[in-house]
């Protein structure tokens, strides 16, 4: 699967940055994304794990991912290709657009499912 920044971001949240595809994955960690097990990750699938990760990077739970909650996951680049309206924070907004950018330009057969 193509890497968006976000999505390298959330599989390396949830342990899982070194598989490159989701067959890749670790029984575990599929279980945890690819609910229903088919080996393929469809949008809700992928929304679910996308608002978990937004719920594990938001340490502080005020709803917005500040540069210290990012860090570890995002480059300063990557946060500021995201942070769209560049006041230092990625919003919910921003964070659901970066996802489903990501998510459009991972499913490059344009299916609905990342495989
Ligand atoms: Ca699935
Ligand atoms: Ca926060
Ligand atoms: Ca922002």
């Amino acid at each position: 699967m193509t890497r968006g920044i976000l999505i390298a971001a959330a599989l390396m949240l949830a342990g899982v940055a070194t598989a490159e595809t989701v067959s890749e994955l670790h029984e575990n960690e599929l279980n945890a994304i690819d609910k229903n097990n088919d080996g393929f990750l469809s949008r809700d699938e992928f929304n679910a794990f996308s608002d978990y990760a937004f719920q594990e990077m938001d340490e502080d739970k005020n709803g917005t991912l500040g540069l210290d909650e990012a860090k570890p996951f995002l480059d300063i680049k990557q946060f500021q290709n995201v942070d769209r309206n560049n006041d230092n924070s990625i919003s919910r907004a921003e964070y659901d657009a970066q996802m489903s950018d990501d998510f459009n330009a991972a499913d490059k057969n344009g299916n609905g499912q990342l495989d």
